[in-house]
């Protein structure tokens, strides 16, 4: 597998990032993680974005994260880290080093917090993109505020530009991005919700957070959609969604995915505050909800052959 961009398509993780209870990284169970990983037939890891609490981080903690996953994948994934950071500064550091470390690719949201106008954002992407030569996907999502469609456009025509992230649910704009920037700009679906209907409006790859847990159910979606079972991926996907919800309702959902991977015997760890985990009560309610709804609805999920075998 050759580890460029044009390889980074299929199913992504965004790869949760591994602390201990102390809230300290976790090299050796990081590597862990990202070998359970590779057991699936993902298309590359995305690392440290929101997923990876990248702004709960430090840019020495970042830089070293990739660092730890870079010697890990030893070249057999496409790797594409995530450099957002509120200053373009800061990002262009996290950049460089990505670079160094022989990332396929960079990421990054708008800048943030402050009100930036469309000027500034695009500054802050041409700035990136001219000071360190590799494929830069934009990411689109809520959290930061949204890019128009308009403005994905111009920022496609910047050198390096390569393709965007989108976590919004307009389907409509998901086919717009490549007649704006051409067939070979690359689109990824961000909104895990909206899996089966972005793979079958022809996306190149989804990057998604749930992808940490349920990669075998996303992998069976995109074969059903592949093989043109648009009713057998939307009855998985709606399958999906139910995982999702109970992830969300938890409240503290990148907890509650690393606690699942915990429960089914994959060390990440715990989040960092102010996210909160969880009581033991609530993790038993959480496991148990998981594997309820594995058996309720027949999915099959290998997190809860796992957690079962663990149990
Ligand atoms: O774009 C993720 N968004 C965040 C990536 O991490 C904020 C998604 O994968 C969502 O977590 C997912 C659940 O809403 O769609």
């Amino acid at each position: 597998m050759s580890c460029n961009i044009e390889s980074f398509k299929g199913v992504i993780p965004a790869v949760l990032s591994v602390f201990d209870k102390n809230e300290q990284p976790d090299e050796k169970a990081t590597r862990a993680f990202i070998r359970h990983l590779m057991g699936y037939d993902i298309g590359g890891l995305y690392l440290t974005g929101s997923t990876g609490e990248a702004f709960l981080q430090n840019s020495a903690e970042r830089m070293r994260q990739v660092d730890v996953v870079m010697d890990e994948v030893g070249g057999k994934l496409p790797v594409v880290v995530h450099v957002g950071a509120i200053s373009t500064k800061m990002s262009i550091d996290l950049a460089k080093h990505a670079k160094r470390a022989g990332a396929a690719g960079i990421s990054s949201v708008p800048p943030f917090y402050y009100k930036f106008s469309e000027q500034q954002v695009y500054d802050y992407y041409r700035d990136i993109a001219q000071a360190v030569d590799l494929p830069m996907i934009v990411y689109n999502i809520p959290l930061a505020g949204m890019l128009s469609a308009d403005m994905i456009g111009r920022l496609g025509k910047i050198d390096n530009v390569r393709g965007v992230k989108y976590t919004g649910t307009a389907l409509y704009e998901v086919t717009q991005f490549k007649d704006a920037c051409g067939e070979d700009f690359l689109v990824y679906g961000g909104c895990d919700e909206m899996g089966a209907s972005n793979i079958a409006l022809g996306v190149d790859g989804v990057i998604g957070s749930f992808y940490n847990c349920i990669p075998d159910l996303y992998l069976r979606i995109w074969e059903a959609v592949k093989n043109n079972d648009a009713a057998g991926a939307a009855v998985l996907q709606k399958k999906a969604l139910h995982v999702i919800e109970i992830g969300i309702a938890s409240g503290s959902m990148m907890a509650c995915l690393k606690l699942w991977l915990r429960a089914a015997g994959v060390p990440v760890g715990y989040v960092r505050r102010p996210f909160n985990n969880f009581t033991a009560d609530e993790e038993k309610r959480l496991v148990d909800a998981l594997l309820d709804l594995d058996q309720r609805e027949q999915i099959g999920l290998d997190i809860a052959a796992r957690i079962r075998a663990n149990q």
